[in-house]
């Protein structure tokens, strides 16, 4: 009787986003970033011991065929994960499902390789918790870097609160950790669904991209900064310079992406109007909310708690055909172990 070792991983936006690789190889980022954990928006993975000769993937209720470009990329984790737990020869069971659409620029990567590195090394370990992968030898550190292997963004997806991922000098020297818990500042995160059509190029095609365009090297050579900006508004939970900062690094991404070779646009006509409204209703003192965008057309708008209502207010009167998935900061990953009768 093989136990079920479940994950529900969350997704993270970013709020000085990660673009850009020196090394893709190691999945060593340009720049270091910074985000904030999801709550709502998640991946639930359940993995199990089969006595199968390969390994069985089950999408949102549906068993995939063995070579769909999504089977692939688990398959290659999943030997990557078996070669670090030295677990060569077992077969899995793999059932996933997201709590929101995927591939549309809400960061279902990022939930989906936490929650399959979580969930499979734990299966692979026999470990019933985080304690136990780690008196095992598998850290959330180490945790976050195998999941940083499958998708770079997943590594921030391991620690609840606001997270950073550090740079470093070196591909080896590369640390996550968390800045703040969820407890020091309760900010929401309205995700403005513009499209959940699936994107026509990937992030990690796009990454590639990004040292052509001219915009590239000058936003390293001042990200830096931005991080230090950022860590104080964090810090004194100045909403107004977090909303600023968050802005001005999702436009200048946008910047990059659409002026490298060869040129990519990921923002809609809609996603345009949103922006010009949003600074509108700002300006006018209406609304005290502020945006990022990953890569993908769907706006994220940033709030506090107490604005929540006045958001989704004028939201629905401008654009009432526009769904809104609510989110807000959440706190990280959680492992339960079933035995099999009572799942
Ligand atoms: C981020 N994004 O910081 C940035 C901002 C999207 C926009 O990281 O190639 O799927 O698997 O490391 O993590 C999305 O790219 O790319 C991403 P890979 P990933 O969240």
């Amino acid at each position: 009787m093989n136990p079920i070792y479940e994950v529900k991983a969350p997704s993270n936006i970013a709020l000085i986003k990660y673009w850009g690789k020196s090394d893709s190889t190691q999945q060593w980022p340009a720049n270091s970033s910074v985000s904030m954990t999801l709550k709502h928006a998640y991946t639930q993975t359940k993995v199990s011991k089969i006595d199968l000769a390969t390994d069985q993937i089950i999408y949102n209720g549906e068993d995939l065929a063995k070579d769909c470009d999504f089977v692939k990329k688990i398959n290659v984790h999943l030997a990557l994960l078996r070669k670090w737990t030295n677990q060569t020869p077992t077969s899995l069971r793999v059932e996933t499902f997201n709590s929101f659409p995927s591939d549309c620029g809400i960061a279902s990567s990022a939930s989906g390789m936490a929650a399959l590195t979580i969930s499979a090394t734990a299966a692979l370990t026999d470990a019933k918790s985080f304690a136990e992968l780690h008196s095992k030898g598998f850290s959330k550190e180490a945790l976050a870097h195998y999941a940083r292997l499958g998708s770079g963004s997943a590594c921030r997806s391991l620690y609840g609160g606001f997270v950073t991922w550090q740079r470093g000098p070196s591909p080896q020297s590369q640390s996550v950790r968390q800045l703040f818990s969820e407890n020091h500042w309760h900010l929401c995160n309205a995700i403005v669904l513009v499209s959940s059509t699936q994107k026509k190029v990937s992030s990690r095609d796009a990454h590639a991209y990004a040292w052509s365009s001219p915009l590239f090297k000058p936003r390293l050579s001042y990200l830096s900064e931005r991080m230090s900006h950022l860590t104080s508004a964090l810090e004194h939970r100045d909403f107004e310079l977090l909303g600023t900062l968050a802005e001005q690094d999702a436009l200048e991404m946008h910047s990059i992406i659409m002026t490298a070779n060869p040129a990519l646009n990921y923002l809609t006509s809609q996603t345009i109007e949103l922006i010009c409204w949003l600074r509108e209703e700002r300006a006018k003192g209406n609304l005290f909310a502020y945006f990022t965008i990953d890569a993908g057309p769907n706006m994220h708008i940033l709030c506090e708690p107490a604005n929540k209502n006045k958001v989704a207010e004028l939201i629905a009167s401008r654009f009432p055909n526009t769904p809104i998935i609510w989110d807000e900061i959440g706190s990280g990953p959680e492992l339960i172990v079933h035995n099999k009768e009572e799942s």
